[in-house]
């Protein structure tokens, strides 16, 4: 092989490993928050260039509590606003903030960053 064809060969590989990323972590990371000892509907989410989980599902009418670990410094996750909840905090890098609420109504809703660049859903089910 020359090194053209070494080239055509790496850049191939590359794109299909592309591809695969793209379709499995485009669908995000889906998961159902657990209900603890207190009632309370808890959920780990680590924010590092988005959220992970990014689709978060909970009972309406049960209070929630996401633990949002800020697992980096860049200011684009600084803040992380609910906008249907009237909620915006402040995540300071590499600690757990968390944000208590209680849905009450169900649905789909966006959680954004404070720029409206990363983003998450929380979905609402009765
Ligand atoms: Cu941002």
């Amino acid at each position: 092989m020359d090194t053209a064809e070494i080239i055509v060969l790496v850049s191939g590989v590359a794109l299909i490993a592309f591809v695969i990323w793209y379709f499995f972590m485009g669908e995000g990371v889906r998961a159902a928050a657990t209900v603890g000892a207190t009632g309370v509907q808890q959920i780990n989410v680590t924010v590092k260039g988005g959220y992970t989980p990014d689709v978060i599902v909970v009972k309406k009418g049960v209070p929630v509590e996401l633990d949002f670990y800020r697992d980096e410094a860049s200011t684009c996750t600084e803040q992380v606003v609910f906008g249907d909840f009237g909620i915006s905090r402040m995540l300071p890098a590499f600690k757990t903030t968390p944000v208590t609420f209680t849905p009450e109504r169900a649905g789909e809703f966006t959680f954004t960053c404070g720029m409206n660049m990363v983003r998450g859903k929380l979905i609402v089910e009765e």
